[in-house]
């Protein structure tokens, strides 16, 4: 943050109160139980989603379409969804300056994330829950979305950026990574495959939440299913393929994304089984031939890409991802690579699993 902001003084300008009720059947005393709900308060990263109207009105449409399918539905409409709460005059978010602008969202209770050591529970329930989310919006109006990242899965794009970085070569590092520069540049032809199908309508444009790291599902505490999906910034027109491949490049690996020992990174085939399971379970009906048949390379696909994007970040002297260590972006870049890899000599394999 540029500067020392008051988060107390940022609250008042939302609609947040206190809620009161009278309680139990005494006949002395006035009593009210106070039902303080709690609330989730966000800076919003002005510097990647550049137009907060835009962002927030995704996001005020996704939840809202989401909150009145549960209604219909029966589900959780309460914990189903994200809630956005608005400010006094009505608005989305509240904006101190370009750099500070806060959203409130309600605090979804009872819930967990699970951010390392997953089980193939987890996994299927995480499956269930993007699943689930992806067949919800299958009917909401594509065309009303923005587009809050221009661009953001397009690989071959991704590649282009990489080529750019090594050209300019600001941080003076192109030399030092050449190997990891040719790996990436030796596996940009078939980096192209998603995008070019859903250019030439084989391959279907649907709503799709293009960050799906399991940590983006809320867990109930209790029974550990999967309740709500958040981290909505990047809802948008997008390929299934990207959130199914984006889930197992994270819910996949046998390591954290910035594992340094690339001999503990390998790609696990039964967090494949079990979130492929539990994703199906939700989308099997709705999705191609093509669609089936391309889930095994997705995963190599996104993480691909996600490597590229850590390289490039890497050349260009670390603007973009938040590094906590010198050479984190490439730490990052080579564990993605070594997944790629791996995953590639079980592709055939994964293939059978999806076949079932
Ligand atoms: P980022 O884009 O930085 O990943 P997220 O929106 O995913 O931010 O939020 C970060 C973390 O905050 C989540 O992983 C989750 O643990 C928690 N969180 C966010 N929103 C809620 C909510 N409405 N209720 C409960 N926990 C939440
Ligand atoms: C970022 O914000 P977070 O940690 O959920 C990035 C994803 C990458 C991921 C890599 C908006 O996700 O695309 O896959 O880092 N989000 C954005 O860990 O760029
Ligand atoms: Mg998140």
């Amino acid at each position: 943050m540029s500067r020392e902001i008051d988060r107390n003084e940022i609250l008042k300008h939302f609609e947040i109160s206190p809620v009161t009720e009278a309680y139990g059947n005494g006949h002395i005393n006035d009593t009210y139980l106070v039902a303080m709900p709690r609330y989730i308060l966000q800076r919003i990263n002005t510097s990647i989603f550049r137009n907060p109207d835009e962002l927030m009105e995704n996001i005020e449409n996704v939840t809202a379409f989401l909150r009145e399918k549960l209604r219909e539905d029966g589900g959780d409409f309460r914990r189903g969804t994200l809630e956005v709460v608005p400010t006094l005059e009505g608005g989305r978010y509240y904006r101190v300056d370009d750099e500070n602008v806060f959203r409130v969202y309600r605090f979804v209770e009872g819930t967990k994330t699970i951010e390392s050591s997953r089980t193939p529970e987890d996994l299927y329930e995480a499956g269930v829950g993007f699943g689930h989310f992806q067949r919800m919006l299958a009917d909401f109006p594509v065309e009303k979305l923005h587009e809050t990242i221009k661009d953001f899965h397009h690989t071959p794009k991704r590649a282009e950026a990489l080529r750019e970085a090594i050209r300019a070569d600001k941080a003076g590092r192109a030399e030092s990574v050449r190997a990891e520069i040719d790996f990436a540049l030796e596996n940009a032809a078939w980096a192209g495959r998603v995008v070019k199908g859903m250019e030439e309508g084989r391959i279907p444009v649907r709503v799709t939440h293009n960050d799906t790291k399991i940590n983006n599902i809320l867990f109930d505490q209790e029974s550990g299913k999967a309740v709500c999906v958040i981290d909505l910034d990047t809802v948008m027109p997008g390929s299934m393929l990207y959130d199914f491949g984006d889930a197992l490049r994270i819910g996949g690996s046998t390591a954290a994304e910035d594992e340094v020992d690339l001999g503990q990174v390998w790609f696990d085939e039964r967090a494949f089984e079990a979130f492929a399971k539990g994703y199906l379970s939700e989308m099997r009906e709705a999705l191609t031939e093509e669609e089936l048949a391309l889930l095994p390379m997705s995963v190599k696909l996104m993480t691909y890409e996600c490597g590229i994007r850590f390289l490039t970040d890497y050349l260009n002297g670390d603007t973009y991802f938040k590094i906590h260590r010198e050479h984190h972006n490439l730490d990052r870049a080579r564990n993605q690579f070594k997944l790629v890899t791996d995953i590639a000599g079980k592709e055939a394999r994964l293939a059978e699993m999806v076949r079932g």
